[in-house]
């Protein structure tokens, strides 16, 4: 198939759409994109933020080699480019994977996407990878096939990537400068041999720019990942996201640096710290002013099932599924159905005006989602994982990351403080609150009556009135009250600082 050549300065973010009274509807994030790329893009859950909320997508661990080593990796966990460090997948022959893959995509109408991402490198294992990929497009065609690769042998697999109709392809690009890649990849096998320092590091850039070129040059989309590591490349990172860009990357992904001593890595036992939330908002915020920025990613794991944020992978574990037979035509139908049906309340969803009613010197004001996901304030503020944290300004609201938190209430009256020790439910309480602290509002369809006072208590509005309302809408709401109730002529509030990484 010939896909169409992406150029990249079409892929700066688009403006969000304007906000009017009562709706508060972001417009079409993908508005400026060529139809044909629309097309890519829209029921796929990492290249469009709006997807995210509503399409699912799936990895299989089949990749179990690797041919660099990163400081922030440990060989026993999963690839750190994709995934949390810290979790094992359970490793697939191809045969089982394609089972797998088929049998998640017939159960959860809403899976779009099968991704390769580790747990080593999919292109240091290519048979296994591309077989595995086959063997899925043989009776699920209408699966968008993904993957993510350090980029050291990709030009040498770009025809492969192609052929197999491969179309989305994350590269990991932590820098661009050989000095900088040498205190980040101690070394690099190449050519049979093993790289050491700037030479090694000097050789992974120059295939990653490379294969980036070459897999645009095909119409694949690329989306390029990075990861943050404080004072090593975090200044150096704008410059890598307009390098990037000018070689046509779609959509630029700057993840934390999750770093802690139980990992084994080497940033770990060095004390290597990631960076804060507000850190990496700062640096998103620098580089998505000239390169679309990915902000939902939920670095999952290399076996990851599900929506992103949930990982449904228990559920389909090898033991599970067993042989479960598939009407392969039957299940392809039912996605379609999904899938389209999605498209279409999307598309009627989407209100697009000029009015705006608030100033455009009005201040920006963070808040924090429970969802549960298609794009709706739906999950009570005990049962949320993570919260969704946008940001509302005259312009509209945008998504700008999440947070994870523990969760605090374990009991059907989703209250919390029934149900867990006072103590307990008081810690992990506290560290929703820690993790929330740069947020001025939280909104969900429930809260008890304790976690809704230490919140005020703690200068976070809690707000449970816009219960199963879009996102968009309800944050825009809420930012409109705030401005009438003259809370917007004030500085934020003071917050205690944060001493948490943003993941
Ligand atoms: Fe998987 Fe990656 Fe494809 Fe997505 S994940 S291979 S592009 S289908 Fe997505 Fe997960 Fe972030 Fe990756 S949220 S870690 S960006
Ligand atoms: Fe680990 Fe992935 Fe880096 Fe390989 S590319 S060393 S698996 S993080």
């Amino acid at each position: 198939m010939e896909l169409p050549v992406i150029n990249a300065a079409a892929s700066v973010t688009a403006p969000r759409g304007c906000v009017s009274k009562g709706c508060g509807a972001s417009g079409d994030a993908l508005a400026h994109l060529p139809e044909a790329v629309r097309e890519r893009v829209r029921d796929h859950p990492c290249y469009s933020e709006e997807a995210h909320h509503h399409f699912a997508r799936m990895h299989v661990a089949v990749a179990p080699a690797c041919n660099i080593q990163c400081n922030y990796c440990n060989r026993k966990f999963d690839c750190a480019n994709e995934s949390r460090p810290g979790v094992v997948s359970e490793l697939l022959s191809p045969q089982q994977a394609a089972h797998k893959a088929l049998t998640v995509a017939a159960a959860i109408p809403q899976m779009s996407v099968l991704g390769v991402a580790g747990p080593g490198d999919p292109l240091a294992n290519p048979e296994r990878t591309f077989a595995t990929f086959r063997l899925v497009a043989e009776k699920a065609p209408d699966l968008k096939l993904c993957l993510s690769t350090n980029g050291l042998t990709l030009p040498q697999h770009v025809d492969e990537i192609a052929r197999h109709n491969i179309g989305h392809v994350t590269i990991t690009i932590n820098c661009i400068d050989a000095e900088i890649g040498a205190r980040i990849y101690p070394w690099i096998v190449w050519n049979r041999r093993r790289v050491h320092g700037v030479e090694a590091a000097a050789i992974l850039i120059e295939q990653q720019l490379k294969g980036l070129e070459m897999l645009v040059a095909r119409g694949i989309l690329v989306k390029v990942n990075s990861v943050m590591i404080p004072g090593i490349n975090d200044e150096h990172l704008r410059e890598v996201s307009r390098a990037v860009k000018a070689k046509g990357a779609f959509l630029h992904n700057i993840m934390p640096l999750i770093s802690d001593a139980s990992h084994g890595t080497y940033f770990g036992l060095s004390g290597q710290r990631g960076p804060t939330a507000a850190e990496l908002k700062a640096l998103q915020d620098e580089c998505g002013e000239g390169m679309a920025m990915m902000r939902h990613c939920r670095q999952c794991r290399a076996d990851a099932v599900g929506m992103l944020g949930e990982d449904r992978g228990a559920e389909f574990a090898l033991d599970k599924i067993g042989a479960t037979v598939i009407d392969h035509e039957a299940a392809m139908a039912r996605r379609r159905d999904t899938h389209a049906g999605i498209v279409a309340r999307l598309e009627s969803e989407r209100i697009m005006t000029n009015e705006n009613d608030i100033p455009a010197d009005t201040r920006p004001v963070l808040m924090a989602i429970a969802s549960a996901g298609q794009g709706l304030v739906n999950q009570h503020f005990g049962h949320a994982r993570e919260f969704l944290v946008y940001e509302a300004t005259p312009a509209g609201a945008r998504l700008v990351g999440h947070r994870k938190t523990d969760l605090y209430c374990t009991g059907a009256d989703a209250c919390g403080e029934e149900v867990l020790g006072l103590d307990d439910a008081e810690s992990k309480l506290e560290r929703t609150i820690r993790v929330l602290h740069d947020c001025e509002a939280v909104l969900c369809a429930r809260i008890g009556y304790e976690p809704w006072s230490k919140l005020e208590a703690a200068g976070i509005a809690p707000n449970g009135e816009h219960a199963m309302e879009r996102i968009e809408d309800a944050v825009m709401s809420v930012y409109r009250e705030m401005l009438q109730a003259g809370k917007l002529d004030e500085a934020p509030p003071e917050r205690r600082a944060a001493n948490s990484s943003s993941a």
